[in-house]
């Protein structure tokens, strides 16, 4: 067990290293305007896929604990990621990263014919992509919280073991579609068939370099894991070629490098949430109350 003192540290509130270049770029007006945070992995998910899907965009910082009033008129629990319309009159406004998620690829698809998933011609590839998405929020998402904020020894090892079988379970429906769409439909006629079928089905699938919703989905509390539950709680990411090889491409891929902060502001801005402080976070108030996150 990793023990590391509480020495204090707060959130920060200002991009580094590669998220910092990216927000430079990303300064000037435009008709949507992302409300995020630096550290927080929910604004991750939605800041990729801009990248990703080459839609147009501002990066606003905001500190989602103080919440300000032009984050609660985006987001009513003033939570982040928030998105603001601006061609709207008066601006319209949304919230929730899966929601703004699915709002920014189907504004994709619609103009430079981008996307995050499989076609829409294949609703099963489509609806296993999702069933894995579902995973990530239900199980791996709350599990990755009560193993950080775990205090007691015996909790940390219950918890660590649980952060551990929700990846687990998600490589078995990375396999399942692996194996139902891109492996057993039938004879293809080489590479490229299967780097057809292997479309919106994300890095998992050895073929592809293209980034999937389960990629954006789950890749910051991968992220987070690799460096966070690492230092805190000396957690080792599951090993194997073929998880070493998805892991590598994603934290490599560009429109993912692209949004990570230094190590440091990780570290930093976790450590209340590894001495589980009183009021970090709602999301920190669900898992000690034993509620559903917000
Ligand atoms: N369900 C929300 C969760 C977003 C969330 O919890 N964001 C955190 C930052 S990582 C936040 O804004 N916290 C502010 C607070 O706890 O008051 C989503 O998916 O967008």
């Amino acid at each position: 067990m990793v023990s590391k003192n509480d020495s204090g540290k707060t959130y920060r509130n200002e991009c580094t290293g590669n998220a910092l270049a990216t927000v430079k770029k990303h300064s000037e007006e435009q008709d949507l305007t992302l409300f995020g945070s630096c550290f927080c992995p929910f604004v991750q998910r939605v800041w990729i896929s801009f990248e990703y899907l080459q839609i147009p965009y501002k990066y606003y910082e905001v500190d989602p604990y103080k919440k300000p009033k032009d984050l609660l008129e985006v987001s009513p629990k003033g939570l982040v990621p928030g998105l603001k319309l601006n061609n709207f009159h008066p601006p319209r406004a949304l919230n929730e990263s899966t929601v703004i998620l699915e709002y920014i690829n189907d504004l994709a698809m619609n103009t430079n014919g981008r996307s995050l998933l499989p076609p829409i011609t294949n609703p099963y590839a489509r609806a296993l992509v999702r069933l894995q998405c579902d995973h990530v929020n239900r199980s791996l998402v709350p599990s990755f919280y009560r193993y950080l904020q775990a205090q007691d020894s015996t909790a940390q090892i219950d918890q660590g073991k649980e952060f551990h079988q929700s990846i687990e379970g998600l490589v078995q429906l990375l396999d399942r579609a692996e194996n139902e769409i891109v492996r057993s439909s039938g004879p293809v006629s080489g590479e490229g068939e299967r780097k057809a079928l292997a479309v919106g089905l994300g890095l998992w699938i050895p073929e592809s370099e293209d980034l999937g919703l389960i990629d954006v989905m789950v890749g910051p509390w991968l992220h987070r894991a690799s460096n966070v539950l690492k230092h805190y709680r000396g957690f080792e990411l599951p090993r194997g070629e073929k998880f070493d090889r998805w892991i590598d491409k994603l934290f490599n891929h560009p429109n993912f490098a692209s949004t990570c902060n230094t190590e440091d502001l990780y570290l930093d801005s976790y450590e209340r949430y590894a001495f589980n402080r009183p009021n970090t976070s709602q999301v920190a108030d669900a898992v000690n109350s034993g509620r559903g996150l917000p």
